[in-house]
């Protein structure tokens, strides 16, 4: 399932994938970072429709209409706020990345572009978030053989070569070994 995930380094509002995933907080009605972003593009359809969602809880994940973005859907997830570690956060983060997918998959969509979740504001740190996030992915992507591309798109050049190191290693790792 390695060939089925991209690292790009850019902005996620021009993704041409069937859908994009927003990092949003619990209330979906809109924040700073790539929440501000997505619904700067997307035009003031997309909060009308968050309205009527009732937010969201930590770790889950709700979907609505793309409208300006190239993306047909838009999939927010919550993700957990750093506090240490010792909170369940990981656990949280991976539930995003995988209820996520799930409604990629139950939408039919056949591509995703995924943030680094809670890596901004909400301070999990990148370098514990990075396995979590292509780990859940790679996971669900060996169930799920209709999803044809996961796009994660690094804001900062820092974090697009943490993502392609740990990728790279993440790959050999699960190699099958050679006699
Ligand atoms: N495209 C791709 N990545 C981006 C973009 C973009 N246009 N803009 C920022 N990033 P954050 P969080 C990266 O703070 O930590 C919001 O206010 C950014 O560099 O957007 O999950 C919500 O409403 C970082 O690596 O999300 C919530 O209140 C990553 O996206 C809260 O922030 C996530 O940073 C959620 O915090």
């Amino acid at each position: 399932m390695w060939e089925r995930i991209e690292l790009v380094r850019g902005d996620i509002t021009g993704q041409d994938t069937d859908a994009i995933v927003n990092a949003a907080n619990h209330t979906l009605l809109g924040g700073g970072g790539v929440d501000g972003a997505i619904h700067k593009t997307a035009g003031p359809e997309l909060i009308e429709e968050c309205r009527t969602l009732g937010g969201c809880p930590t770790g889950e994940a709700r979907i609505t209409k793309g409208y300006h973005l190239r993306a047909k859907y838009v999939i927010h997830t919550v993700g957990p706020i750093w506090r240490g570690g010792g909170g369940g956060e990981s656990r949280l983060l991976q539930s995003c990345y995988e209820n996520s997918m799930r409604l990629v998959a139950e939408y039919g969509c056949r591509s995703v572009a995924f943030p680094s979740i809670s890596t901004g504001s909400y301070g999990y740190p990148i370098k514990e978030a990075a396995p979590v996030a292509i780990g859940s992915v790679a996971h669900v992507l060996g169930v799920c053989p209709d999803i044809e591309l996961v796009r994660f798109v690094l804001y900062s050049n820092e974090d697009y070569l943490l993502y392609r190191d740990l990728f790279e290693k993440m790959k050999k790792q699960t190699a099958p070994k050679r006699a």
